[in-house]
């Protein structure tokens, strides 16, 4: 039975994950490509997600039985905080012409991305996969979290009315090569390389914004690729499924800025700017459910210092092509 496995948002920081594992893990192994299967990496170029009639024909062009939706505006905490609406009608538009379009091409399997931005700024801890809808998401991104939290609420529908099998996956913050080092866009961690190494080359302060007491839980691209392979071979419930690192992981931003000084060897000048917004204090995931689900796959998380120097090194061979902002 051949297996034709769309990637929306195929050359983003999560699609190139995905594609890097499937491209250099070996063939029919657990994380590798199997035997008929085809991988398809899309971006906004081949269509605008946006607009249903370029969904449509991307759907007839690649003809899918299975799809992995990452195609998404996605951004940091400042920019979700300037564009709430933008990110709201985006998102909702991309992920209603994916998911219709899902139906209509009679496809397996989709499996869908929201984050655990999308939870409830008040509710008990840890997160898990039951408290999605039990509140309003954190004021500084209510935009994406609600677009996000609609694809669970669809799933649900086209399930319940079509018997479609359609899932999603609930990520921490992700890292890695490939990301978006746009200082205006960029989420912290990239951002956070990028700044540090136009202070070190610049000879100027490195600035972290906000009191970096704020905490978050990072998983590395290429760890988060694995278990969207994974999932999509393995998981047929409706319900999403966090795939994160372990709470325990949950570092501060302050603790991120150090460990980013150290992978770049910045000797200089380092200080917070406190007049920036801190957001959301902490969003700590449990993935209690997925290591139950997943104990027998021989999978074992990237240590963090280990997947941020090679990101870094991605980030330094990569400058000229990478998403800086800077005209190119
Ligand atoms: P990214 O690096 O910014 O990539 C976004 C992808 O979506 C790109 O391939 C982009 O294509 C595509 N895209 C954007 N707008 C589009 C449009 N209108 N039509 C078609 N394609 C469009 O983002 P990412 O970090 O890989 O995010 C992937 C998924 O993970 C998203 O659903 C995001 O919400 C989710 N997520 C990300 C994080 C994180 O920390 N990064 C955390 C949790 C969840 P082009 O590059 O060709 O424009
Ligand atoms: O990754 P981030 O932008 O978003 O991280 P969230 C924000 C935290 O990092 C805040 C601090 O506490 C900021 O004060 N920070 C310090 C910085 N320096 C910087 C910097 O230069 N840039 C940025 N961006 N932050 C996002 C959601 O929340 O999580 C998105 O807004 C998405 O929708 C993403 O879901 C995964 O973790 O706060």
């Amino acid at each position: 039975m051949s297996v034709r496995v769309l990637v929306t948002g195929g050359t983003g920081l999560v699609g190139q994950g995905i594609k890097y594992v499937i491209d250099t893990e070996p063939a029919n192994s657990p994380f590798g490509k199997q035997d008929g299967e085809e991988w398809f990496f899309v971006g906004s170029s081949e269509a605008d997600l946006r607009n249903a009639e370029q969904t449509k024909k991307l759907f007839e062009k690649y003809k899918p039985t299975h799809v992995i939706h990452l195609g998404a505006l996605v951004g940091g905490l400042f920019i979700n905080m300037k564009r709430k609406l933008d990110f709201l009608r985006d998102n909702m538009l991309i992920n209603d012409n994916v998911l219709h379009n899902a139906h209509e091409f009679k496809c397996k399997k989709v499996i869908s991305c929201l984050s655990t931005c999308v939870y409830p700024d008040k509710v008990e801890y840890p997160l898990d996969e039951t408290k999605i809808h039990l509140g309003l998401p954190h004021e500084s991104n209510f935009g994406y979290a609600h677009a996000k939290r609609l694809v669970d609420i669809q799933n649900r529908a086209y399930k319940d009315q079509y018997g479609d099998n359609f899932t999603s996956a609930i990520p921490t913050n992700v890292f890695g090569p490939h990301d978006n080092y746009d200082l205006e866009s960029a989420h912290v961690l990239p951002a956070l390389v990028h700044r540090c190494y136009l202070a070190k080359k610049n000879n100027t302060p490195f600035v972290v914004w906000g009191s970096g007491k704020p905490l978050r839980q990072f998983i590395y691209s290429r760890d988060l690729a694995k278990l969207f392979i994974w999932q999509l071979r393995n998981y047929d419930d409706v319900e999403p499924l966090i795939l994160s690192v372990g709470e325990d992981e949950e570092v501060s931003i302050k603790e991120v800025a150090d460990a980013v000084v150290k992978a770049l060897g910045f000797k200089g000048e380092y200080k917070f700017d406190t007049s920036k917004a801190d957001g959301q204090f902490r969003k700590p995931a449990s993935n209690k459910k997925l290591l139950g689900l997943i104990k027998d796959t021989g999978f074992k998380f990237t240590p963090f210092d280990q997947a941020l120097q090679e990101s870094v090194e991605w980030f330094l061979q990569n400058y000229e092509k990478a998403r800086t902002g800077k005209p190119q």
